[in-house]
Formats: C-alpha cells, sequence, structure tokens
C-alpha cells in the first residue's frame, strides 16, 4: 500500500484496534478499502476511500453534498418507518475534528463509511430480477430527493453529463493527438462524429422545459448498488459523489448502458456485448414502480433513447482519456480505454438495431 493506513486510521473517531486493510478493486477514480477494526469482542468492517482530488477539486464542497444526501435520505427513511435504516443509506464516520473527511501528509484526501455487512455488488447482472431491484431502487432514490433543496449543492465536477461538452472534449483531443494515436482510432473517432446529432437531444429538451432537472445520482453503474445477499433486493445506492442536480434520463441511461449488456465494460471479444431485450423490460419496470408518478411523458418517452445517449457519451469518455494518453479513468493494461469505448460502441450499435421494439416495450408498460 502506497499509504500510512495507521495514521489516517488514528485520525478518525472510531475505537479500536485496526486489524486488516484490504484493497477494493472497483470503480475508476477514486481509491477503496476495507478495514477491519477489532473493537474488543468483535471485528467491525468500515470503508475507506481516498477521493480523487484531482476529479473532485472541491472536496469540501462533495462532502458537504454527500452528507446532505444521507442526512436527507435518513429523515425520510425515519419518516416512512423503514426497518434497517442503518444498511440502506450509506454512514459517514467522522473524524477526530468533527469534519467527514481527513487530510493525509502528502495532501490525499480521505472518508471513511460503515461497512454494509450481509450484501455486495456485482459488476453484471446475474439475473434479470436484479435489474428490476437496481432500477426500483434509483428511482427511489430519485424520489426522495425530489424535496431536498438544490441550493445547498454544489456540481462536484462540472458539465458532468453535458453531451455537447463531452463532443467537444472528444474533438479537442483528435485535434491535439497528444499521442499520435488518432489514426489508430480513426474507425471509433468516426462512430462518434457520425453520431455528433444525438448528443444535442437532451440537452435542448430541458432548455425548452419539456424536460426537468431533478436531483440525481449520475454514476448509476450495477456496481453502485449493493443487493441483500439473502433477500436479493437492493439494499443501498453507494457512490454519492456525483449526487448533483441532473436529468432523471442520465440515470436510467447509465442502467441500460450497464445492466442490459452482459458483457465486462472492457470486455475485447465483442460479439459478447448487446443490449437484452428481457433485461430492458426488467429495467423498465422496476423504473416504473417508483418513478412513473414523477416522470413526465416526455422523460417515458425517452427511456430507451437514454440508454444509448448515455452509452455514446461514456463511450466518448473513454475515447477523449485514450487520446489525451489516459490520465483520467485508472487503467490496468494497455488499451483498456479503447477496449471500453468499444464495447460502448458496439453497445450503441445494438440498442439502434433494437431501439423501436424498446420504444414499444416502455409503451407497453406504462400502457398495461
Ligand atoms: C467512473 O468511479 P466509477 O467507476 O464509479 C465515472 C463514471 C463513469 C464510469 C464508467 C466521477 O465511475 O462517470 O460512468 O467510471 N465517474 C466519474 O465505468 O467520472
Ligand atoms: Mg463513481
Amino acid at each position: 500500500m502506497d499509504f500510512d493506513v495507521q495514521s489516517i486510521f488514528n485520525q478518525l473517531s472510531i475505537e479500536g484496534i485496526l486489524v486488516d486493510t484490504a484493497t477494493c478493486n472497483s470503480g475508476h477514480i477514486n481509491d477503496t478499502y476495507v478495514l477491519t477494526v477489532n473493537s474488543g469482542h468483535k471485528n467491525i468492517r468500515y470503508i475507506l476511500q481516498r477521493i480523487n482530488h484531482h476529479v473532485f477539486k472541491d472536496v469540501d464542497g462533495l462532502m458537504n453534498n454527500i452528507s446532505q444526501v444521507i442526512n436527507h435520505t435518513k429523515r425520510k427513511l425515519i419518516e416512512v418507518n423503514a426497518s434497517d435504516i442503518q444498511r440502506k443509506s450509506l454512514g459517514l464516520v467522522p473524524c477526530k475534528d468533527g469534519k467527514n473527511y481527513t487530510r493525509d501528509q502528502t495532501g490525499n484526501y480521505w472518508r471513511a463509511y460503515l461497512f454494509i455487512e450481509g450484501a455486495k455488488t456485482f459488476e453484471c447482472i446475474e439475473n434479470i430480477e436484479q435489474a428490476y431491484q437496481a432500477a426500483k431502487a434509483f428511482g427511489n432514490f430519485q424520489h426522495i430527493l425530489s424535496d431536498l433543496n438544490s441550493d445547498n449543492l454544489i456540481e462536484t465536477i462540472p458539465k458532468f453529463h453535458d453531451t455537447i461538452d463531452r463532443y467537444h472534449q472528444l474533438i479537442q483531443a483528435i485535434e491535439k493527438d497528444a499521442k499520435n494515436r488518432a489514426l489508430f482510432a480513426k474507425n471509433e473517432i468516426n462512430f462518434f462524429i457520425g453520431r455528433k446529432h444525438l448528443t444535442s437531444v437532451l440537452l435542448k429538451l430541458n432548455a425548452k422545459g419539456e424536460i426537468p432537472q431533478r436531483i440525481t445520482h449520475n454514476d448509476t453503474k450495477l456496481n453502485n448498488v449493493m443487493f441483500d445477499n439473502i433477500t436479493s433486493e437492493a439494499v443501498c445506492i453507494l457512490d454519492l459523489d456525483t449526487v448533483m442536480p441532473g436529468l432523471a434520463l442520465y440515470d436510467f441511461g447509465d442502467l441500460v448502458r450497464t445492466t442490459t449488456n452482459i458483457a465486462l465494460e472492457d470486455e475485447q471479444d465483442l460479439s459478447k456485448v448487446k443490449m437484452d431485450m428481457p433485461t430492458f423490460q426488467a429495467l423498465v419496470q422496476g423504473y416504473l414502480h417508483s418513478a412513473k408518478h414523477f416522470l413526465t411523458s416526455t422523460e417515458i418517452n425517452h427511456l430507451a433513447f437514454s440508454g444509448k445517449l448515455i452509452t455514446l457519451e461514456i463511450g466518448m469518455r473513454f475515447l477523449t482519456d485514450f487520446l489525451n494518453g489516459g490520465s483520467y479513468f485508472k487503467t490496468s493494461r494497455i488499451n483498456q480505454n479503447l477496449d471500453r469505448c468499444r464495447t460502448q460502441m458496439t453497445l450503441v450499435k445494438s440498442i439502434e438495431q433494437q431501439e423501436d421494439q424498446m420504444l414499444k416495450c416502455v409503451s407497453k408498460e406504462m400502457n398495461g
């Protein structure tokens, strides 16, 4: 480990002795560890995260967002007499100085959460019910946050889902061609240039007032949901770093991207990558179950489109990072960002081929 875990642990308001630190290889941005602490008669686990402050530049604002979201969620769960509240919302561990994050000697930022026991995350779905559960959980998450005052939230990453801006960033990376890779990625570049018109669709509808801004999660990857080991229900939503004003469709779109495709995000065998219709149907059912009452008809009519757009957006981001020489997303092998980009492109094409059926599926689920 490249840091002094004991000295960070000493700054946390936790009673007990640190007995183990394990690396958790999940997430492309922050570094995550599982701490085991002996508190006399039992072991208690915690999540420790190094916050990537090159990506999240205002860590204080970020942590303030997260604590507001957690407090609001807990209040709402108490209001409805929910059971097992400790496991249904993240719990931040305070530091000895009263803050909810700390800094080490090298200038890195750290935070700790209570570990949610008896539940786990998945990189790909193992059964269709998980797609239903995840979509229902994110719909409910948006519903819970619908009355949180967004004036107090900062934009943790400005223009995060601004697909027009993401396209411009790709064009800049192509023009700069810092690593001389543009020729090598010619087909990929043309793929996105040919779909430029898609990037403005939701932003225009938002500007016209047809799609409202809401407080959204903005990173609804399947592995940001914890599923209960016994009931298989979605218990808790993780990764609150990008909870901020956004469009509900960004959340639904990323669910399409990460659940309807059973291949890994960096799968090299592209024949495995496709949008699975029954999984899409389960997603729609789960999402409508908790979000139908607040979604506008324009939002509902764009559920299928959102899957295509967010997959396209993430594909553009992977390609941009590949062209820039890869400093944003963590990689563990050469050309991994290009492989990630290719899976996204394949998934976009698969969605395009099935978009009519997806639209029909949504209207069938809406109209009974
Ligand atoms: C990043 O860190 P992680 O894996 O939860 C990224 C998301 C991308 C995702 C692609 C802050 O999420 O936007 O969709 O990778 N998060 C940030 O897998 O950029
Ligand atoms: Mg994340």
